[in-house]
């Protein structure tokens, strides 16, 4: 196979050519199990292990492999072959390691658009969009929100949700779909382009798997159906995984995220909450925190009505959020 359709674009062909490398080394990790990594080349998949040298040699875990990453790849004949260079990355979405609190981990390299997922029914979250539109933006990439499940939902509450969303947000893409009916499908194909990659981000149940399996035709991902008391998905995807569409783009399913920790430097809140950041700078001061400060105008446009109070007092969560992240790196270093 070619690695056109796959992603290859010129900066890696550049890269190859500065450095004398050759492209039968090059391939794009597509899977990751524990610490194998399944990389597609030019006309075969191997599996390729981490050397210790490179585990031992980086500073954050967010540095290791990931999916949609390009490596070259050492002893390719050989019975062990190794990821020697993960080429620069154009984007790499992380989010906090939940198990050392100060470190990031890798969720996708190299992804061009971030489809955040959310279940129409059980799963809308104004206050989760936030937070994945944060990590979509301190990821450099470019965010839709796409909208699942509207066969179990009327179309009055589909226009409600959607209307709730484009008064917080005025210029994401939004799509919507049912994995059941397939309405939705012809519009969503529409937006996925050849040779770009888009990581499908979300809840667990929100349907990523489910998506996938339908823009590919055929069960790739296994699917499960949610608890039945809590509405909430099983956590069914353990693994990421990317698959090349037919003619089409490059998808990524990704485990449901359980805890969205953000791990990113506070002025990127800036992109998800535009509302705030553009009517902030109109206030008194220009460090205004929008909490009790004098002549504070982002306080005024809540009374107002130009800006939701749930939407101010997200941003404040997430702001003390990312303040206390700081404060504990600090200490930490
Ligand atoms: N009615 C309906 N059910 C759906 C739709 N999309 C997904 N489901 C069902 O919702 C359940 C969860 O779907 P998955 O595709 O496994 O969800 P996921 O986002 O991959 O979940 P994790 O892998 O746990 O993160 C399954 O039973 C699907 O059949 C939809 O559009 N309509
Ligand atoms: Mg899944
Ligand atoms: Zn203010």
């Amino acid at each position: 196979m070619y690695l056109k359709p796959l992603g290859l674009t010129d900066s890696h062909l550049n890269y190859l050519n500065k450095n004398q490398l050759s492209i039968d080394h090059l391939g794009r990790i597509v899977k990751q199990n524990h610490s194998k990594f399944t990389v597609k080349m030019r006309f075969n998949d191997i599996l390729a292990l981490v050397p210790g040298s490179l585990k031992y040699s980086i500073k954050n875990q967010v540095e290791l492999p990931s999916v949609g990453d390009w490596v070259i790849i050492k002893n390719k004949k050989e019975s062990t072959p190794y990821i020697k260079t993960i080429l620069p990355r154009k984007s790499i979405i992380k989010r906090k390691n939940i198990y050392k609190l100060n470190q990031e981990q890798a969720i996708a390299s190299n992804v061009d658009f971030g489809l955040i997922m959310q279940d129409i029914k059980y799963d809308f979250n104004l206050n989760r969009l936030d937070r994945f539109l944060t990590i979509c933006y301190a990821s450099s990439v470019i965010p839709i929100i796409i909208l699942t499940k509207i066969d179990l939902v009327k179309k009055t509450t589909i226009n409600t949700c959607i209307k709730k969303i484009t008064e917080r947000f005025q210029d994401i893409k939004i799509l919507m779909l049912s994995n059941k009916s397939l309405e939705g499908f012809k519009e969503v194909k529409h937006y996925i382009k050849r040779g770009k990659t888009y990581c499908c981000i979300g809840s667990s149940g929100a349907g990523k798997s489910s998506f996938i399996n339908n823009l590919i035709g055929e069960k790739v991902m296994l699917t499960k159906s949610l608890r039945k008391k809590s509405n909430k998905g099983q956590h069914t995807t353990s693994h990421r995984e990317l698959f090349i569409l037919k003619n089409s783009g490059i998808l990524i399913d990704t485990p449901g995220i359980r805890e969205l920790g953000i791990s990113i430097p506070n002025y990127n809140l800036n992109f998800t909450f535009k509302k705030i950041f553009n009517i902030g700078r109109s206030c008194k001061f220009s460090n205004c925190n929008h909490v009790n400060e004098p002549n504070c105008e982002v306080k005024n446009a809540v009374k107002t009505g130009a800006i939701e109070q749930s939407l101010l007092d997200n941003y404040h969560k997430m702001h003390n959020e990312l303040t206390m992240q700081q404060k504990y790196k600090k200490i930490r270093r």
